[in-house]
């Protein structure tokens, strides 16, 4: 095996126009993210040191994942990555924020329609699409419209309507700025620090609702999820959420500190070769809040929680097929829907089924189960005139010429998010709403297609391949 390989630059932080890289942008409103965060939910602050701890930990333990980490640039982006979430109520709403997101090269990724697990949402995922814009900043936010159609009783509906229809989340400089940059291609330095800031408001927790004590609790009688998109002035990032390297070790040290989590880790079981992603969160915070003709915050609302994840390699379609068809048949094997009680047999009955799902790099790539990347080695480097050197993949693979890594996932998964969503709106009640997946209508208000992630994936692979090509000076690889 060879050495891991020096990163290229990936980013000049300017072009030659003088427009501030959209990545760095990204980096920049996710670590302001972070910080307000930090000071709005002070447990956040604790999440984040507990997982910088545990990650420190899991590579000074293994020498095979820092390596890995290394192979692939993770390792540089691990301590900055973090997903957010926000809910919110018009499509005016959402294309406005892919606009805004946009500014910061963040495009909406993938599809999840959540109404059938009980949850009056569709979703997508705005982040970096290109490998080398992610290595920069892997920033992501779960974005989610409400379907305000699930309301049946139609004075409430019509309210929540002329509720939303009133508030605009966005402050004016930051509508001017993302129209500023539609129209230049870009923003110079000091609008790009204006818009970090201006973008910020958006996603502020205020404590006053737009609404009184009665219509906070009707909305809320409808749905908890109603009262927290419809009662504010705008979509308050709900959580954001770390990366750790050992799930379970930061879901077993958490009560130690005093944190109470979720029961269930949702996702794939604990395994040699993390595949897609394991989340488990923690309980929202009551926050105090002021209703409309109320003096002082006299209300209380919870909308707030913590959340950490660990992330594994991307799946191909027939990985993705695996993993819904094992994950459906652990849960139809317990037969109800997991929780406090049977936790542990849950996680029993999930190992079993993964059994069949193999727990080797080398033989997922083997059966076509996961996108991988491939690197030139050292060997490899040095091999290049040589007349007799291999020149098929396989070949260059068994000859230590090219080395491979699995594909980190970059997106979510629609059952683990409905579980998410479950237990922070303290819901027992799994009702399907019925109300059938409707991905057109979701791009008719965001005003745009979803990208297909798998599409993604497939072109990151194939990008590594061309260039492993490239460097050994062979026309095609793969
Ligand atoms: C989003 C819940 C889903 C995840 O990581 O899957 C989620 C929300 O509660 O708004 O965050
Ligand atoms: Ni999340």
């Amino acid at each position: 095996m060879g050495h891991p390989i020096k990163r290229q630059e990936a980013f000049a932080t300017m072009s030659n126009t003088g427009f501030i890289d959209p990545s760095q942008i990204r980096a920049q409103f996710s670590s302001a993210m972070s910080a307000m965060y930090r000071t709005e939910v002070p447990l956040y602050g604790d999440l984040l040191d507990l997982v910088a701890d545990t990650n420190a930990r899991a590579l000074a333990s293994s020498a095979a994942l820092k390596q890995q980490l290394e192979w692939t640039g993770e390792i540089e982006r691990l301590s900055m990555e973090r997903h957010g979430a926000i809910r919110v109520g018009t499509a005016e709403e959402l294309s406005t924020i892919r606009r805004l997101f946009a500014v910061m090269g963040m495009q909406p990724v993938g599809y999840y329609d959540l109404s059938s697990a009980g949850v009056p949402v569709h979703s997508t995922a705005f982040r970096a699409v290109h490998e080398a814009e992610l290595q920069v900043s892997p920033f992501r936010v779960f974005t989610s419209l409400l379907r305000l159609e699930v309301i049946e009783d139609e004075a409430l509906r019509a309210l929540a309507a002329a509720i939303l229809a009133k508030r605009d989340i966005f402050t004016p400089r930051a509508r001017a700025l993302i129209q500023q940059c539609e129209a230049q291609g870009g923003l110079n330095a000091t609008d790009a620090e204006a818009f970090v800031k201006q973008a910020l408001e958006t996603f502020r927790w205020h404590t006053e609702a737009t609404v009184t004590a009665a219509e906070y609790e009707r909305l809320h009688g409808q749905h908890r999820l109603i009262a927290d998109v419809v009662a504010f002035k705008g979509p308050h990032i709900n959580h954001l959420t770390p990366r750790t390297l050992d799930i379970d070790e930061v879901q077993a040290a958490m009560p130690r500190r005093g944190i109470t989590t979720k029961a269930v880790v949702e996702g794939p079981p604990r395994r040699q070769c993390p595949i897609l992603l394991r989340q488990t969160s923690f309980k929202a915070l009551q926050e105090p809040v002021a209703f409309v003709g109320q003096s002082g915050a006299v209300g209380s609302h919870t909308a707030r929680f913590g959340e950490i994840e660990q992330r594994g390699a991307a799946l191909t379609p027939a990985g993705r097929a695996l993993y819904d068809q094992l994950l459906g048949e652990a849960r139809e094997d317990l037969g109800e829907f997991p929780n406090e009680v049977n936790a542990q047999r849950y996680a029993d009955l999930l190992e079993q089924r993964f059994e069949a799902f193999p727990d080797s790099y080398p033989a997922m790539r083997r059966e076509g189960l996961a996108y991988f990347r491939y690197f030139v080695t050292e060997a490899g480097k040095a091999a290049c005139q040589d007349q007799a050197r291999p020149r098929s993949l396989e070949a260059l693979i068994e000859a230590g010429h090219v080395h491979f890594e699995p594909l980190v996932y970059e997106d979510f998964l629609p059952v683990s998010a409905a579980g998410i969503f479950q237990s922070n709106l303290g819901d027992d009640a799994q009702v399907s709403y019925g109300a059938t997946s409707n991905q057109q209508a979701f791009h008719a208000a965001l005003g745009a297609t979803v990208h297909d992630e798998l599409a993604l994936y497939t072109e990151t692979q194939r990008r590594s391949l061309a260039e492993c090509a490239r460097l050994l000076g062979l026309d095609s690889l793969g």
